[in-house]
């Protein structure tokens, strides 16, 4: 097997860094015919037959067979049994984690979730109200990539937005359940919890079935059968987004231990063979440092043959001119996660528009954010950090517009829109806004 660090090594003064550069950053996820069509008629399925149709899927995909759905739910009383059974330093930890996630969430709620209004000059009030969704639902993926992380990063900020009813999914082939995903769940707040998966349990939670509660919307990352599902009932119900492998771009100045970095790297790499590690660096000699460090460290890592292909695939180390156009570069990207490994990050800060979650100083470790510091993990991938954000409270809320319009109000304002409904043409429009005219 390939046990060396292979990214590519390019240069932003060579004739074909343009060509270079496209070249590895383009990825699309392949859209396969055949798994849309089997989705398609999944959903269908589900929709019709309820739960019988979830447990027949359950038993031909997950090999875990049950004669009702009941059987496939796990109950609360089960959730804190697995919480309890951890040893004392996961349990600790776990509590520690989602503590912090917890506190992170509530001030940005404070900060951006909470309902608001004025009056203007004629006393008609106008403003927002936030509230919470009744009802959603978290899948969290079983097998390889059954992270508890995650499990607290959905349900955490649900919980914060006031979310009455959380409903987790989780597949468990072979009814092999994972103890850190339920005592996570336990912690975080879910209130029920189904041992299904893939599309039949999006499709569950999506139309709702005899045992499944209906939801209003689904978040959380699958594999490409349940990404295509929660495509496909988008408009039925919410979904938070659909999240592409994970990416890693580090911006040195060559200050952060070389080694740091190279491990740094590995931590998104070892995700996906699919996963993207980028180095942006001006010191070619820092370069040079950071691949030796990758090349001294690989062999000992567990997951060395995925963080391997995912370098030789898709991994850059980039010497650029300079840090200001590093950062550029970063900007062109719009990395999932954004490290600005330098003395002064609050030098290069200003200059990064487009990231999921920055992390700033060498100390400031990719990885804490994933399981700790307290910002969401689940980011926007793929060059979506142009156009959306880390999920947060906000998805689990949305916002009424309140007026209420003074008698005063309606005066000035029923003019205007007795004018504009004319114009369009629109008499019972006008005439609403006219009959509340003094002497109209
Ligand atoms: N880095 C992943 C989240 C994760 N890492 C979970 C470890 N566990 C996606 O941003
Ligand atoms: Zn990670």
């Amino acid at each position: 097997m390939d046990q060396a660090a292979n990214p590519a090594l390019l240069s932003t003064a060579s004739a074909t860094f343009e060509q270079d550069f496209a070249q590895r950053l383009h990825w699309s996820a392949e859209q396969d015919a055949a798994i849309e069509e089997r989705v398609a008629a999944i959903l269908a399925d589900v929709q019709q037959r309820g739960d019988a149709a979830v447990l027949e899927y359950t038993a031909r995909f997950d090999g875990l067979q049950a004669g009702a759905m009941a059987q496939l739910e796990l109950t609360a009383a089960e959730l804190k049994a697995a919480y309890d059974g951890l040893p004392a330093v996961q349990r600790d930890a776990l509590t520690a984690a989602a503590r912090r996630v917890r506190s992170y969430h509530e001030a940005q709620k404070k900060a951006s979730g909470e309902s608001w209004s004025y009056r203007d000059e004629d006393g008609t009030l106008l403003g927002q109200k936030v509230t919470p969704l009744d009802r959603v639902g978290i899948y969290v993926p079983g097998g390889k990539a059954a992270y508890p992380s995650s499990v607290l990063m959905n349900a955490i900020p649900a919980h914060v937005a006031g979310v009455t009813e959380i409903i987790m999914v989780v597949p468990t082939p072979r009814g092999e359940k994972n103890p850190l995903v339920l005592a996570a769940a336990h912690v975080a707040g879910v209130t029920r919890a189904f041992t299904i998966g893939g599309a039949q349990a999006v499709a569950a939670l999506a139309y709702g079935t005899a045992t499944v509660p209906k939801v209003d919307k689904i978040t959380g990352p699958g594999n490409a059968y349940v990404a295509s599902a929660k495509k496909r009932v988008f408009g039925q119900v919410g979904i938070d987004m659909i999240a592409g492998p994970s990416e890693i771009l580090v911006l040195a100045d060559g200050s952060t231990p070389a080694d740091w970095v190279a491990m740094d790297l590995f931590s998104q790499a070892e995700h996906d063979e699919l996963a993207q590690a980028i180095l942006l660096c001006p010191d070619a000699a820092y370069i040079d440092a950071v691949l030796a460090a990758m090349n001294r460290l690989l062999p000992g890592m567990p997951r060395a043959g995925i963080i391997a292909k995912s370098l030789a695939g898709r991994g850059a180390l980039i010497h650029t001119r300079s840090m200001e156009e590093a950062c550029a570069i970063s900007n062109r990207i719009a990395p999932e996660h954004l490290e600005i490994s330098s003395t002064d990050p609050h030098r290069w800060e200003p200059l990064l528009r487009h990231a999921g979650a920055i992390f700033l100083g060498a100390y400031t470790s990719e990885s804490l954010g994933d399981y700790c510091a307290g910002p969401n993990h689940v980011l926007p991938t793929s060059g979506t950090a142009r156009f959306s954000s880390p999920l947060g409270v906000y998805d689990f809320q949305k916002r009424s517009s309140l007026i209420e319009v003074s008698e005063a109000g309606a005066q000035e304002l029923g003019q205007i829109a007795s004018v504009l409904a004319h114009g369009e043409g629109l008499q019972g429009h006008a005439r609403a806004a006219e009959m509340r005219l003094k002497g109209g």
